[in-house]
């Protein structure tokens, strides 16, 4: 399997898709030109391809995913767009683009986020695809991990912490919600659609946690070493604040010790189910690899 491939296939289903979900929708000009600004401006498609590499790996038709996985991306972009806004990090780049509120206005930018983060809903709410009950579950799945106890409990912790040094556990519990709990909604997704077993479900939920700790590391240590500045990061983002990273914490060789530390158990975790290991293993070392 070549893992490059499969994911160059994926992101270009995906990118396909993202913009048909809104374009019979009657939503007003400027906001809907906010809206597919971000959701085209590019990315690794990583959690939407999460979703579909589970159905895949069950032997499912994976393109049955296409709406959530959608959904999942859209949630993810509506973050990115309300992280950067100047009440947050103020950042005027986002993957190598002005940002939404650089283009639009902070306005029309928390808007386009607060009308992305409710179509994902709705796009699951409505889908003609899925049966009730995988509703239910989806829908479940996203607001816990989108919401105050998750990505948005996350970035509320990382808010109140700027400036101050954390410990390791601090760090980890802030990034488990931040990012980790979206992507692990990711991986869900694809059990649920799937049908997955309770067994499935939970080992599939152990692998993800530690993968979305994994890419967490992996970030801080490009943040460091890597190319991210081309993608509109700035790097470390220390002209700002002083944000704890897992590289100030452990040292750079300490971060990638508790990378391959996390890779290794999200892979064993991935090996104790019944899925085909091909794809979600690729991604995992993909994860690692990423240059951005
Ligand atoms: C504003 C509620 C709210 C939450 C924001 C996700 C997030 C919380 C902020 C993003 C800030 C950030 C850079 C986090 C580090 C890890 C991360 C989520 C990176 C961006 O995800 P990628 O690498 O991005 O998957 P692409 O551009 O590939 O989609």
């Amino acid at each position: 399997m070549d893992i490059q491939h499969y994911l160059q296939g994926k992101r270009q289903l995906i990118n396909d898709h993202l913009p048909s979900f809104l374009a019979e929708k009657s939503i007003p000009g400027p906001l809907k030109d906010s809206m597919l600004y971000s959701l085209q401006a590019g990315g690794k498609r990583l959690r939407p391809i999460l979703t579909l590499a589970v159905l895949d790996a069950f032997g499912k038709n994976s393109e049955a995913g296409l709406e959530a996985a959608c959904a999942l991306e859209m949630v993810h972009t509506y973050s990115l767009i309300h992280d950067d806004l100047p009440c947050m990090d103020d950042d005027d780049y986002r993957r190598g683009k002005p940002t939404n509120h650089k283009t639009f206005g902070e306005a029309t930018a928390i808007l386009a986020g607060d009308a992305l983060l409710t179509f994902s809903f709705q796009m699951i709410a409505g889908s003609s695809t899925y049966t009730p009950v995988q509703k239910v579950a989806l829908l479940t799945i996203l607001s816990e991990a989108s919401g105050a106890e998750g990505m948005v409990a996350g970035q509320a912790v990382d808010m109140e912490s700027e400036n101050q040094e954390l410990t390791l556990e601090e760090l980890q519990s802030i990034h488990e919600r931040k990012t980790g709990r979206l992507l692990e909604a990711s991986v869900l997704f694809g059990a649920v659609l799937a049908d997955a077993d309770a067994e499935e479900f939970e080992r599939l939920g152990a692998f993800s946690r530690h993968l979305g700790i994994a890419f967490q590391i992996q970030d801080d240590i490009l943040d460091v070493t890597g190319d991210s500045q081309l993608m509109g990061k700035q790097a470390g983002s220390d002209e700002h604040n002083y944000k704890s990273t897992y590289p100030k914490l452990l040292t750079l060789e300490g971060a990638k010790i508790q990378l391959a530390h996390h890779i290794k158990l999200a892979k064993d975790n991935l090996r104790k189910t019944k899925v085909d290991l091909v794809i979600l293993e690729g991604i995992t070392d993909y994860i690692v690899n990423r240059n951005h």
